[in-house]
């Protein structure tokens, strides 16, 4: 399961931002399932399944379209 401590956590929103925009690719203001793991395989050594990313977005994502919106992203990683 990923939490919080799994990304950078100093929990300023700038970088809450910063990260969102890594993740959301296309600007779509939307993150999904393929944004999450084209940026942990591009940038961290991390072996990760769909299962667990699924996982991540369907505990943060609080209208079930299967996408995070940046609020549901900032709130799940604590930054608001
Ligand atoms: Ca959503």
């Amino acid at each position: 399961m990923i939490t919080k401590k799994w990304f950078f956590g100093k929990g300023r929103e700038e970088e809450a931002f910063d990260l969102f925009t890594l993740f959301d690719r296309k600007e779509r203001g939307l993150v999904g399932l393929n944004d999450i793991k084209s940026v942990f395989n591009q940038y961290l050594d991390i072996n990760i399944s769909d299962n667990d990313i699924l996982e991540f977005i369907e505990e943060a994502d609080g209208d079930k379209d299967g996408y995070l919106s940046q609020n549901e992203f900032f709130t799940k990683l604590g930054y608001q």
